[in-house]
C-alpha cells in the first residue's frame, strides 16, 4: 500500500468520504419518511443537543439566533458531519474496514438519539441512522477500494496507465462509481422529502377543513382608544405571521385534527376524558384577547405578543372530569401537559381554575392555530409564562403534585412557577435613532398580565418621571400601547420606562437574568438628537 501523501488519492478519499455522509444523509431521509420525520438523524441528534445544552447556553442561542437558531443548529451538525465525513474518508484509504465501521459507529450515535427522543416511538425510531449508515459504509468501502491498488479492476487499472502514465488506481471506476453514488443519492434524499411532506399534508388538508364554528361569548368589543397607531409601535393585536415563535421542535410537528386525540388523566380526576377535536368544536368556545410572554424575553426583548384567541374554558373541562383545585381539597397541585413532540409543561392547577381564562385554544387571530403555533390545539393562560402554561401540539393532560414531577424547563434549572413579571418596553424611537430635535413622539407596550398595567412613566436622562399617554385598556390580561411627545433637544439621551401595575408595584429596576424566573429591570434607549 501506498503512504497517503501520493496524489491526488487522498483528496479523493476525504471527497469518498464526504460522499459516503451524503448517502447516509440519504437513505436515512428516505426510511425517515416511512417512520417519521423526527427519527432523521439530523433532527435526532439536533434535538437530543437541544435537549441537552445548558440552560443557558440555550437561552443565549434563543436570543441571538432568535427563531433561526433551529437552522444554525442544523447547519452546525451538518458542518461537523462533514468534517468528520472527510477525516473517515482518508482514514479510510490507510485502513479501509476501519473507514467503514466508522460511518456505522456514526450511525449508530444517530439511531440512539432518534430512540431516546422524549417523542420516539420505539426502535422503528433507530431505522433511519441505521440504514442510512451502511449504505454509507458501504459505499465508503467501494469507494476507497477504487483508489486501492489490487483492489480496483484489471481492466480499469490497464485503462488508467494507457490514458495517462503511472497509476496504481482505478481512475475510471472511481469516477463513475463516486457520480452513480451522488446521483444516486441526490435522488434518493430528494424523494425522501418528498415523501416527507406528503405526510404532513394530511395534516394541511385537516387544518383547511377546519371550520371555526361561532363563540358563545365573544371577546370584549375593544374600547375606543384602545389602539394607537404612532409609526414604529407595535400594532394591538400581533398579526400571526409576526407572532414570536419559541419551542424546541426542530421540526414543526404536522398534527392531523382529524386523529387528534387528548386525555384529561391523573390525579383526582374521577372521570378520565378522551377527546376529539370535534368535541371541542361542539363544545362552548369563547374568545378572549390574552398577550403571551416568553420568560427567555430580555427586557426590551421581542418575544411577548397578543392575539385574539379562541378555545374552550379548560377550568369546565377539568370540572367535568372531577377536578377540583387545591383550595377546595383537590389532591393535584400541577397540571402537566403533553405535546406530540414529548414537550412537558407544568401549570398551577389553581391559577387554571381560578376563574381567568385558561384556554385549551383552537383558534388565533380568527383562522385555526398556524402549525408553528400548536395546531390543532395548545394551552393559553393568562398572567403566565409560555414554558409554564402554554404547551402547543398538546396531546394529554396530567393531573400531579408539584413534588411528585418536574416539566421539563424545570429538569433545566427554571423556576417551577412564573407568574409574568411587570414589564414595558421602548418601541420608538428605536437604540441609536437619530431623530431631529423638535417634536419626538416615544411610544411602546407595557404589560403585568391578569394583574393589569395602571401608569407607564417615561424618564429622558436624569430627568422627572413623565406620565406617558395610556391607550384604553382592554383587558387586564393584554398589553397596553402607550405613547408620550417629547420635546428633543440635540444631544446624545437615555430614554428610560417604567410600568407600574394594578397591585401597585412599580417595575423594579432590578436587573435580573432571564433564569430562572424571568428577567426584570428597564429598558432603556440612547438616541442621538441631531
Ligand atoms: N410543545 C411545545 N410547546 C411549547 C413550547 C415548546 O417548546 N414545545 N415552548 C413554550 C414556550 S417557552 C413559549 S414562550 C410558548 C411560545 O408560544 P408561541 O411559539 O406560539 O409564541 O410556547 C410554549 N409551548
Ligand atoms: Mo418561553
Amino acid at each position: 500500500m501506498k503512504p497517503l501523501s501520493s496524489g491526488i488519492r487522498l483528496p479523493l478519499a476525504a471527497l469518498s468520504g464526504l460522499l459516503a455522509g451524503f448517502a447516509a444523509l440519504a437513505v436515512a431521509e428516505l426510511v425517515s419518511a416511512t417512520v417519521r420525520p423526527e427519527s432523521g438523524p439530523v433532527i435526532a441528534v439536533g434535538g437530543a443537543a437541544i435537549d441537552s445544552t445548558p440552560p443557558a447556553v440555550k437561552d443565549w442561542a434563543i436570543r441571538h439566533f432568535g427563531t433561526h437558531d433551529k437552522l444554525v443548529l442544523q447547519l452546525g451538525i451538518l458542518g461537523v458531519l462533514a468534517l468528520l465525513a472527510l477525516v473517515l474518508g482518508v482514514l479510510a484509504l490507510r485502513f479501509r474496514r476501519t473507514g467503514a465501521a466508522g460511518v456505522l459507529l456514526f450511525g449508530l450515535v444517530g439511531a440512539l438519539a432518534a430512540s431516546s427522543r422524549p417523542d420516539s416511538v420505539g426502535s422503528a425510531d433507530a431505522m433511519p441512522s441505521m440504514v442510512g449508515a451502511a449504505a454509507g459504509a458501504g459505499l465508503l468501502y467501494l469507494l476507497i477500494g477504487r483508489l486501492t491498488p489490487g483492489a480496483g479492476t484489471a481492466t480499469g487499472a490497464a485503462e488508467g496507465e494507457a490514458s495517462g502514465g503511472p497509476q496504481d488506481w482505478d481512475r475510471r471506476g472511481f469516477v463513475v462509481a463516486a457520480t452513480a453514488a451522488a446521483v444516486a443519492s441526490a435522488g434518493t434524499g430528494l424523494l425522501g422529502r418528498t415523501l416527507n411532506n406528503a405526510n404532513g399534508r394530511g395534516a394541511v388538508a385537516s387544518r383547511g377543513k377546519v371550520k371555526l364554528p361561532a363563540v358563545a361569548s365573544s371577546a370584549r368589543p375593544l374600547p375606543p382608544g384602545a389602539m394607537l397607531h404612532t409609526p414604529g409601535l407595535s400594532p394591538f393585536i400581533t398579526p400571526n405571521s409576526d407572532f414570536y415563535r419559541v419551542d424546541t421542535a426542530l421540526v414543526v410537528p404536522k398534527v392531523n385534527a382529524t386523529t387528534w386525540r387528548m386525555k384529561i388523566h391523573g390525579k383526582g380526576v374521577s372521570r378520565p376524558v378522551t377527546l376529539t377535536f370535534e368535541d371541542l368544536l361542539g363544545r362552548e368556545l369563547i374568545e378572549r384577547d390574552i398577550t403571551l410572554t416568553c420568560v427567555s424575553n430580555e427586557v426590551g426583548g421581542p418575544y411577548v405578543g397578543n392575539a385574539r384567541w379562541i378555545g374552550v374554558r379548560l377550568a369546565d373541562l377539568l370540572k367535568e372530569a372531577g377536578v377540583r383545585p387545591p383550595s377546595r381539597g383537590g389532591p393535584a397541585d400541577q397540571l402537566v401537559a403533553r405535546s406530540v413532540d414529548g414537550m412537558t409543561i407544568g401549570t398551577p392547577v389553581e391559577d387554571v381554575m381560578d376563574g381567568r381564562d385558561a384556554l385549551l385554544a383552537i383558534g388565533m387571530n380568527g383562522e385555526p392555530l398556524p402549525f408553528a403555533h400548536g395546531f390543532p390545539v395548545r394551552m393559553v393562560v393568562p398572567g403566565l409564562y409560555g414554558y409554564v402554561s402554554a404547551c402547543k401540539w398538546v396531546r394529554d393532560i396530567e393531573l400531579t403534585t408539584f413534588d411528585a414531577y418536574d416539566a421539563y424547563w424545570v429538569k433545566r434549572s427554571w423556576a417551577r412557577k412564573a407568574p409574568v413579571k411587570t414589564e414595558s418596553r421602548i418601541d420608538t424611537p428605536k437604540p441609536s435613532a437619530r431623530p431631529k430635535a423638535g417634536t419626538v413622539m416615544i411610544a411602546g407596550v407595557a404589560w403585568a398580565q391578569h394583574r393589569g398595567v395602571d401608569r407607564v412613566e417615561v424618564r429622558v436622562d436624569e430627568g422627572p418621571w413623565v406620565p406617558a399617554d395610556l391607550a384604553a385598556e382592554d383587558t387586564a390580561d393584554t398589553w397596553r400601547q402607550w405613547s408620550l411627545p417629547w420635546k428633543a433637544t440635540a444631544g446624545e439621551h437615555t430614554l428610560t420606562v417604567r410600568a407600574t401595575d394594578r397591585s401597585g408595584q412599580v417595575q423594579t429596576d432590578r436587573r435580573t437574568p432571564t433564569i430562572p424566573d424571568g428577567a426584570s429591570g428597564r429598558h432603556s434607549v440612547v438616541i442621538d438628537v441631531d
